[in-house]
């Protein structure tokens, strides 16, 4: 028996491009063919249980706005009430999978033996409800920044409790995780990093975040979860200064704790944004070293500079990081999570569904457009020729030489380079062809 909740609201059909339905998706065809796949396979969108159904539309200046009838979400009647509307929505948008926190599913009980209690009972309804509908789990994570016990950080807590109810909290998520299917294990860390360097022992800190990472991989392999290990890099909000500041600094940190063949990232648009980054950037980053996992797909306000976390609709952005997505052979165990929360004044059950429409529909546009491109192959044929002067073995063996014999070198040849193009104009023009 349906809820009521999405009363009037059928499942969401594709329409195509010509379609003036606001409820029909124009561009996100699931079994359409690109590059050889079906279009659900590449794209593997997943809803975020924290902003669609845990969030209840508060800001800093006022509180909820949605009151959604499992609000306040402070029990388990509301929990499961929760679950059975988020698997409506999945059904009404067909979408493959879903992400969650603990905090999301579960009430939050004040103590870890009761969180645990209720966590084991809620995924053992969500599991239920999983072999029904089909949709499966991308990945689970720990909420281990909103409760005040993780004001100063979980494994980067000056208080070695703080660093045991995380272990303890973590070992649970991943249970969970593991007992429904997930594809993946997250860790972000909104609390790890600091406020001021007065307090803040930052060596000790960082080997106790590795240590307790390399913990989590040893878990993974002891129980046999075969999901991959993210770490989503974030620079700061909520810490002034976040330890996993963005994806070259989050690899360099897996490397000096052994951790490099175990873990991959989970690379976020709004968080490249705030590091200065654009999404392709942090994703090309991810790439060349082997470690892109999956992506959190949303986008910020360009003008407020904070983490607005709003759904994606920039089809040449999006089409930019489906390209380098691509490129790097598509995702594995991953996929496009929308970590992106409708606003605040948009209360009906109708912009929650049209929110996610207008999200799968963007991403699938730039999916479309960065296959053609990849069809096309002119950016690859651009760049072949522009580092085209390295096929020469003449120049190839300049990487095996030494200063002494390549300054000799340019002295007897009296090479004197002639700059040539970068071609930049172009090339934006070109991408503007596809997009
Ligand atoms: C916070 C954020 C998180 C992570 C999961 O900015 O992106 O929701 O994705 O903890
Ligand atoms: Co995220």
């Amino acid at each position: 028996m349906p809820s009521g909740f999405f009363e009037g609201i059928e499942k969401i059909r594709f329409e195509g491009v010509d379609s003036t339905n606001p409820l029909a998706f124009r561009h996100y065809n699931p079994d359409e063919v690109v590059l050889g796949k079906r279009m659900e396979d590449h794209l593997r969108f997943a809803v975020a249980w924290w902003h669609s159904f845990a969030w209840e539309g508060g800001d800093p200046f006022g509180g909820p706005t949605f009151e959604r009838p499992w609000h306040p979400q402070d029990d388990m009647g509301r929990a499961r009430m929760k679950a059975d509307i988020a698997f409506e929505m999945f059904e009404i948008l067909g979408q493959p999978y879903f992400c969650w926190h603990d905090v999301d599913i579960r009430p939050e009980q004040g103590n870890f033996a009761d969180n645990l209690r209720t966590l084991e009972e809620i995924t053992d309804y969500i599991g239920k409800k999983m072999t029904v509908s089909g949709t499966r789990l991308l990945w689970g994570t720990a909420n281990m920044f909103s409760h005040r016990r993780w004001m100063a950080g979980a494994s980067t807590n000056p208080d070695p409790d703080v660093f045991a109810y995380a272990a303890a909290t973590v070992k649970s998520c991943i249970d969970a995780t593991h007992k429904l299917g997930g594809e993946n294990y997250v860790l972000w860390g909104g609390r790890e990093g600091y406020e001021t360097l007065l307090n803040t022992d930052m060596k000790t800190e960082l080997d106790h975040m590795g240590r307790f990472l390399n913990m989590v991989v040893e878990y993974k392999h002891k129980i046999g979860f075969k999901g991959t290990i993210l770490v989503e890099p974030k620079p700061q909000e909520p810490s002034k200064h976040q330890y996993d500041y963005d994806a070259a600094t989050c690899i360099g940190f897996l490397r000096k704790y052994g951790l490099e063949n175990e873990v991959r990232l989970n690379l976020e648009q709004g968080h490249a944004i705030l590091a200065g980054h654009s999404f392709e950037h942090e994703i090309a980053v991810a790439a060349a070293e082997g470690m892109l996992g999956s992506v959190d797909m949303n986008r910020n306000d360009y003008q407020s500079g904070w983490d607005t976390d709003q759904f994606p609709n920039n089809t040449p952005e999006v089409a930019l990081a489906y390209y380098y997505i691509l490129k790097a052979g598509g995702f594995t165990t991953g996929g496009t999570n929308f970590d992106a929360k409708i606003r605040r004044q948009s209360i009906d059950a109708a912009d929650l569904v049209a929110a996610h429409i207008g999200g799968m529909d963007v991403c699938a546009r730039g999916l479309k457009a960065a296959a053609a491109m990849i069809e096309d192959g002119g950016l690859e044929r651009a760049l072949s020729e522009r580092y085209s002067g390295w096929d020469t073995p003449q120049a190839k063996s300049l990487l095996d030489s030494n200063l002494d014999d390549i300054s000799a070198r340019v002295l007897r040849e009296g090479l004197n380079p002639v700059p040539c193009s970068g071609r930049q104009e172009i090339l934006e023009n070109y991408v503007n062809r596809f997009v």
